[in-house]
């Protein structure tokens, strides 16, 4: 009798607010979480800023934008007939590719009529007495919802550089991130770019070949490796639908959700010839293999590391003619594969074209933005276009740029000045009802593979709070300290955390960004996934609820 009354008080409760889930974001796991909660049966509506799905797929269209997972290992996999029915043409597709098929996902399950686009969540507060969340758009309106479920993406917050004179260039510019729908002309102008990451290194190889002049401002060089991309026959197409189950199963079993998994052997337990012959098949091979697939140690070995830096090192030379633009290309300041391997398509040969000049800032650094230019220390250059490939507030940054407010008015910025702490990079004490889909602290890696899992548990999990008339789940305080240390432990003893870069949460664009911080779960998607099961297993005892 009481269980009833609780649950009839809770239907009440529910019939008050505007929507049972409300969720930021429509990209790759945006998309998914709507679909699990319409299979509960919860009316659930997604904010979107964009105005169309796809999220990383939708804004970033800039020349030469594609990932660098193999495309049918990133496709979703929990509906069969989507598998069946969707061909991919690229190994690793492009943007456009990419987004055509989450559109097509859209289109599929009908989940478009519960997203609202144009619409940036500007403030989330948490409210006591009624257990939910008002939730505030920029323009003001404001809804209700037990739960706010963030799919906020690990790299949507683009950031600029902090360059005087930026407003004041005459010609065009743009970041990366929000590159026009309309093609942009690039024959016969003066282009320059100012990043060197994965995006600048992608952008690059594509608009050195259109472009009239194209001038690159390279403050870091990296450690870029090839991608080997390809189209999909038919009879690939075919040969990879039939094996889709082991090829999740084989994403399962790896450490980023990818198909490449390291090498048992240490670079040092074989000779000289037979690691030099390993490091020759690995860059001949498409995909991650040569970062992901590489002897076990040379992440976490200076040895080791050292010597797949200079394998790789020796390639550049190879392929850039001019030995002082080489030297230029070669990071020496960090070792192969401590920052995120970008993998190119021709970027070193670009280096060859008579069209292409190399300026390296940290020679020159660039003062400031004119508006006919760029003003570096030496001189100043005239550009028609001017492309900011310099890159994201990562992983946190989605978060801090929305007014996020836990029990007492706290603000999750705040709690999080000095690192991210969360449960399973899911929940976060003092913040009931809020669940993140791949939020900081969970395992990065092959994007889709680990938002699918991250959505499901999310799912579990509030089928498992309405089954029991729960309207208040959040993380103790218990439990997210001991993950949040579970977190840091992991990563000791990687060399990556030794370096700046976005993975180690170091952007000097952005106020409060100078020093590294643990962002991510280093402990590989197994163990990750052991803990979450664990936690489910135990009744949820690492939260608390009510
Ligand atoms: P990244 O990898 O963070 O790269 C940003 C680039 O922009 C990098 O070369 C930076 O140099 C450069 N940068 C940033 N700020 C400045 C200023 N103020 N002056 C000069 N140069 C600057 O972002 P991406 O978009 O390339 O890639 C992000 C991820 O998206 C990527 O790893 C993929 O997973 C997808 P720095 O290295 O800091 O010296």
């Amino acid at each position: 009798m009481v269980a009833l009354q609780a649950v009839s008080g809770q239907a009440e409760m529910e019939a008050a607010l505007d929507f049972d889930a409300i969720v930021i974001g429509a990209g790759v796991s945006g998309l998914y979480q709507l679909y699990r909660l319409r299979e509960l049966g919860l009316s659930a509506r997604v904010f979107e800023a964009g105005s169309g799905v796809g999220g990383t797929w939708y804004w970033n269209r800039y020349p030469g934008a594609r990932f660098d997972s193999e495309s049918w290992t990133y496709g979703y996999s929990f509906s069969q007939e989507l598998l069946d029915e969707w061909d991919w043409e690229e190994h690793f597709a492009a943007q456009p590719e990419t987004e055509r098929y989450l559109n097509h996902v859209a289109d599929k399950f009908d989940l478009r009529r519960d997203i609202q686009f144009k619409s940036r969540v500007a403030a989330a507060h948490y409210r006591e007495d009624t257990r939910d969340w008002d939730i505030a758009l920029e323009g003001g309106r404001h809804y209700t919802a037990r739960f706010l479920i963030t799919a906020v993406g690990v790299l949507s917050a683009a950031t600029m550089p902090t360059i005087p004179g930026l407003a004041s260039f005459q010609g065009q510019s743009c970041h990366t991130h929000y590159w026009p729908k309309e093609p942009v002309r690039f024959e016969g102008k003066r282009v320059a770019i100012i990043g060197t990451g994965a995006t600048g290194i992608q952008a690059i190889t594509e608009i050195a070949k259109p472009a009239g002049h194209l001038t690159v401002f390279q403050r870091t060089p990296q450690w870029a490796a090839p991608l080997h991309n390809a189209k999909i026959t038919k009879a690939e197409m075919s040969r990879i639908r039939a094996n889709y189950p082991e090829i999740f199963a084989r994403c399962q079993e790896t450490a980023g959700c990818f198909i490449h998994a390291a090498d048992p052997r240490a670079a040092l337990d074989v000779s000289p010839e037979e690691r030099e012959a390993f490091w020759e098949k690995l860059y001949g091979e498409p995909g991650f293999g040569i970062w992901m697939g590489n002897f076990r140690d040379i992440l976490t070995d200076r040895a080791a590391n050292a010597l797949i830096s200079d394998f790789v090192a020796r390639r550049i030379r190879q392929r850039v003619k001019d030995p002082a633009v080489a030297e230029k290309l070669i990071p020496k300041n960090h070792g192969f594969g401590t920052r995120r391997v970008p993998l190119e398509s021709g970027y070193f040969e670009v280096y060859n074209q008579p069209n292409v000049e190399l300026v390296d800032i940290k020679e020159t650094p660039i003062e400031r933005i004119t508006p006919a230019g760029i003003k570096t220390s030496e001189r100043e250059y005239e550009f028609d276009i001017i492309i900011y490939a310099t890159g994201f507030d990562a992983i946190t940054g989605a978060f801090d740029r929305i007014d996020i407010r836990g029990v007492d008015g706290v603000a999750l910025k705040e709690k999080w000045r000095d690192g991210p702490q969360t449960l399973l990079g899911i929940l976060v004490d003092g913040f009931p009802n809020m669940l993140m889909v791949m939020g900081p602290h969970a395992g990065l890696g092959n994007f889709p593979r680990a938002a699918e899992y991250s959505t499901d548990w999310v799912t579990r999990l509030i089928r498992f709070a309405r089954e029991r008339g729960l309207t208040r789940i959040e993380a103790t305080t218990a439990g997210a300290t001991a993950w949040t240390e579970h977190v840091l432990e992991a990563s000791k003893g990687l060399l990556f955390t030794e370096v700046d870069s976005w993975m180690t949460g170091v952007n000097r664009n952005v106020e409060g960004k100078e020093v590294r911080r643990i962002m991510r779960y280093s402990g590989g998607h197994p163990a990750f996934r052991e803990r979450c099961e664990a936690v489910a297993a135990d009744g949820y005892r690492e939260l608390a609820l009510a």
